[in-house]
């Protein structure tokens, strides 16, 4: 018996192949088209020299040709690994040297770039796709037949690898299994209560966990119809919202949807569900979107490592500030430095065990060492808290973060950048409060004595380097950097000097 995903998404399909999918911009793309083809790229994969358990990087625009070239991998065994499309060159030579990918699909226009990074890396096929419907995948596509076979897989076996930078700088390969995306798909489908002729509004990027698992593993098990956006746009949103009974979005989407003034009941009347994450969702975002809608958001928590890991319930009381209990299947814990479990209410680091989490960093058998407990438990590096009923809230990270629309930024991979700016002596790189992102990523520098380094000159050097929501919304120059008696930075005292820093929306 095969545990390959492609089948258990497949089982649910509904019966009548002209039930539609996808209702995206160029028309529908139905069931039984999906299923097509599926086949037709799992056989161009195949011909371009992909085999069984072989790695297939994307960096494309969001597309319902996107969607199915994940499903296709999943069904001809191959490992997906989704790319952030802001990623620029030097950020994804470093993932194609890591990956050591068979195949590269890339934007047209990105071709250039992309093939001489491929050939550094000996990566011979590289195909394209637009958001558009065209590229040479697409073309293949049309001239191939289908094939059919769904490759036998193993759970244990990896179906993608999502990269998650760490807080010593480079990015690590996070490997899911086919049964670490399958028993979480199983579970949320369950604890978030769909039903028959839930339609969901897509507008979340489909290269995290979020949009291309937790959103379109549900979708797909419910055999629902998904209303499709390729990002999120305000006025699009509020047209689909009433045709929509489902929403998935990071906390940015609901503050942006607050912020219109003829946003309310009228679009939310078919919805049954609004569900939170990523990031956490302030409690002012929460009743004030129950003031406007009758809609109370229901908060989830997860990580790429884990997929969804805690969530408020679908029919007991959802509470601002908290992201719910354990979900079934998962072990959670509060633990101090050690791995010991601590008294009920005090914060500690949360670890969690199940069928979820990763099989490990590609790669890095003692960075994923380092990153579980003996007894198997994995350390999130969240700060949390657990009340006697098991109700968690996050009240901090033990990880150096910053939550910047819902995309993680790790400072000390931009503070690397900066410190190789002439005149830079030193830097540290913090998040504080933003009224459209969270957390609004910002940059402290030290400049070398009579050095004239200046903001625009850091930000011009960062421009090409890094993605550009990595980039410092606000650079600050001092004179020196607040350290405690043991030397290390205090970063506390700068995101409390700077808390007021974007009151104003930038
Ligand atoms: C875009 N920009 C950003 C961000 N997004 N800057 C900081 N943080 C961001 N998140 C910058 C662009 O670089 C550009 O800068 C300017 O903002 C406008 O770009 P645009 O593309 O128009 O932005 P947008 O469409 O308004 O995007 C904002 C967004 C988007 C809709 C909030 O960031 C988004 O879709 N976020 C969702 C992230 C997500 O899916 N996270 C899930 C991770 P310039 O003008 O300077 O060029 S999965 C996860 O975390 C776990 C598992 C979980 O629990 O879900
Ligand atoms: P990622 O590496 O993109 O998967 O981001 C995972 C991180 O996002 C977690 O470790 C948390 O720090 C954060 N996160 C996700 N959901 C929530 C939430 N509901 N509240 C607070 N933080 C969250």
């Amino acid at each position: 018996m095969s545990d390959n995903l492609y089948l258990l998404l497949q089982s649910r399909f509904p019966n009548s192949g002209s039930a539609v999918f996808l209702h995206h911009d160029r028309g529908e793309l139905r069931y039984a088209a999906l299923d097509d083809a599926t086949a037709r790229y799992a056989a161009i994969l195949k011909q371009s020299g992909v085999a069984t358990g072989d790695r297939v990087i994307v960096q494309v625009d969001k597309s319902p040709e996107a969607v199915v070239l994940y499903l296709a991998c999943l069904r001809m065994g191959a490992v997906f690994i989704p790319l952030n499309t802001g990623y620029m060159p030097a950020e994804i030579d470093f993932l194609v040297g890591d990956a050591k990918p068979t195949l590269i699909v890339c934007r047209p226009d990105a071709l250039k770039i992309i093939g001489d990074i491929g050939a550094t890396h000996q990566v011979e096929t590289i195909l394209t796709l637009d958001s558009d419907g065209h590229g040479t995948l697409i073309e293949q596509a049309s001239n191939i037949a289908p094939d059919f076979e769904i490759a036998a897989r193993d759970k244990d076996d990896i179906a993608a690898i999502l990269y998650t930078s760490g807080t010593t700088g480079k990015p690590k390969g996070a490997m899911l299994s086919h049964d670490n995306l399958a028993s979480n798909a199983l579970v949320i489908h369950e604890y978030w209560a769909w039903e028959p002729g839930d339609v969901l509004l897509h507008v979340l990027p489909i290269f995290h966990v979020h949009g291309l698992f937790v959103a379109l593993h549900c979708a797909l098990l419910n055999g629902s119809s998904v209303i499709f956006h390729n990002k999120f746009e305000i006025d699009p949103v509020l047209a689909a919202l009433p045709e929509c009974t489902v929403m998935m979005g990071v906390p940015t989407f609901y503050t942006r949807l607050l912020d219109v003034p003829r946003f309310g009941r009228e679009q939310c009347k078919n919805m049954r569900l609004f569900l939170a994450g990523s990031a956490p969702l302030l409690s002012e975002t929460f009743d004030l979107f129950e003031t406007r809608t009758g809609h109370i958001i229901l908060e989830r928590y997860g990580m790429t490592e884990a997929g969804m890991i805690t969530s408020n319930p679908y029919h007991g009381e959802r509470i601002a500030g908290g992201v719910g209990f354990a979900l079934p299947g998962i072990e959670a814990r509060v633990a101090d430095e050690a791995g010991k479990e601590i008294e009920t209410g005090d914060p500690g680091v949360l670890e969690i065990k199940g069928p979820n989490v990763f099989k490990g960093y590609w790669g890095l058998p003692e960075k994923t060492a380092e990153e579980f407990r003996d007894d198997g438990f994995f350390i999130t590096g969240d700060v949390a808290t657990m009340d006697k009923d098991g109700r968690i809230a996050i009240v901090g990270r033990a990880k150096d973060l910053v939550i910047s629309g819902g995309f993680n930024v790790y400072p000390k991979e931009i503070e690397s950048e900066i410190d190789l700016i002439d005149g830079v002596r030193e830097s540290a790189v913090i998040g504080v409060p933003h009224p459209d992102f969270g957390e609004g990523v910002t940059a402290i520098v030290v400049r070398e004595a009579s050095a004239t380094v200046t903001a625009e000159i850091i930000t011009d050097f960062l421009a090409d380097r890094i993605a550009r929501f990595k980039q410092p919304k606000k650079v600050i120059f001092v004179a020196e950097l607040p350290r405690n008696t043991m030397g290390k930075v205090q970063k506390q005292a700068l995101r409390s000097d700077y808390a007021d820093l974007f009151s104003e929306k930038t």
